[in-house]
């Protein structure tokens, strides 16, 4: 039995690649996932046999996880893309943006695209702001910081996330093996903003990431207030030291995290966009409890 990747399915069919060649080929479906009800996502790594030019999907090997929205699985990292330069992505999107994506995953690699028209000194800033994830300045346009991103998505199934026009899209066509870059764009319904179609891209030095369109707002709805720390990965360490075990670091005395901001170790513009994703949470939860009433 062979063992691949599923990366995009055509109408009835899927596209699989295989773990040891690396070559695509489109597969068709056992019956049985219709009987059993098992839906293959594009992430599934799957078991499949040839028959004549095409495969057939046996089975459908454990998942490590499932994403909602883009629908696939086994995705082991976000990349979170921004740009501070045009467009200007403020932090407190930025915050939110990647708050947002650690509700599903912890691991993120935070990158700061565009860096051929932003200031070195903003550069540095950011760098600092975000210094407790791996940051990657990089620019699409002059290939700057690629190759050091491309080690880090080696192997992996990688989701990119972020605002709209930050350059996503443009990141990852540096990052496709060069036949593909050339070749068949339409066929990857890469570059195009109207992206729907879910399909893992295979990238030059092994991987694959997935696309997916730019949004412009992001909620918080589904969580708890004392759950909102955890999105923060260095106020929720810091939270450990705090006076009170339920302490979210608010007005509450003997506040670890507050220390830390006063003496400049966490950012304040972090701990400020903590906050204000804090107090709408909250006041969500007041509204639903008013609305109970
Ligand atoms: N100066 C500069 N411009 C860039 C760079 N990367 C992308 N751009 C430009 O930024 C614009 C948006 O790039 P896209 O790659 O489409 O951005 P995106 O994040 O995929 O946008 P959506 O698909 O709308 O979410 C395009 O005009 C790109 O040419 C870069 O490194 N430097
Ligand atoms: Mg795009
Ligand atoms: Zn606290």
């Amino acid at each position: 039995m062979k063992h691949g990747i599923i990366v995009s399915f055509n109408s009835g069919f899927v596209t699989v690649v295989d773990e040891s060649d690396g070559k695509e080929i489109l597969c068709s479906l056992r019956g049985r996932f219709k009987i059993t009800g098992t839906k293959p996502l594009v992430g599934d790594r799957v078991e499949y046999i040839i028959e004549g030019d095409r495969g057939r999907v046996e089975s459908i090997l454990p998942r490590h996880n499932v994403l909602e929205r883009p629908r696939v699985s086994n995705v082991d990292q976000a990349v979170a893309v921004f740009s501070i330069s045009t467009p200007m992505v403020p932090l407190s999107i930025v915050d939110r943006t990647i708050a947002n994506i650690s509700k599903t995953l912890t691991d993120i690699l935070v990158v700061l695209n565009k860096i051929d028209i932003t200031e070195d000194s903003k550069v540095e800033e950011f760098k600092k702001i975000y210094s407790i994830y791996k940051v990657f300045p990089v620019s699409a346009h002059l290939g700057t910081g690629i190759e050091d991103l491309r080690k880090h998505l080696a192997n992996k199934i990688s989701v990119f996330a972020g605002p709209s026009g930050v350059g996503k899209s443009s990141i990852i066509n540096s990052l496709l093996s060069a036949n593909l870059k050339t070749g068949d764009l339409s066929k990857t319904n890469f570059g195009k903003h109207t992206t729907t179609a879910v399909s893992l891209l295979k990238i030059e030095g092994g991987g694959f990431v997935l696309d997916t369109p730019g949004f412009t707002t992001v909620e918080f709805g589904d969580i708890r207030p004392e759950e909102v720390q955890k999105l923060f990965p260095e106020i929720f360490n810091a939270s450990k030291k705090c006076l009170f075990d339920d302490c979210v670091h608010d007005l509450e005395p003997g506040c670890h995290v507050k220390e830390l901001v006063q003496s400049g170790m966490i950012p304040k513009s972090r701990y400020e966009n903590y906050l204000s994703i804090l107090r709408e949470v909250r006041d969500e939860k007041e509204g639903k409890f008013e609305k109970k009433r």
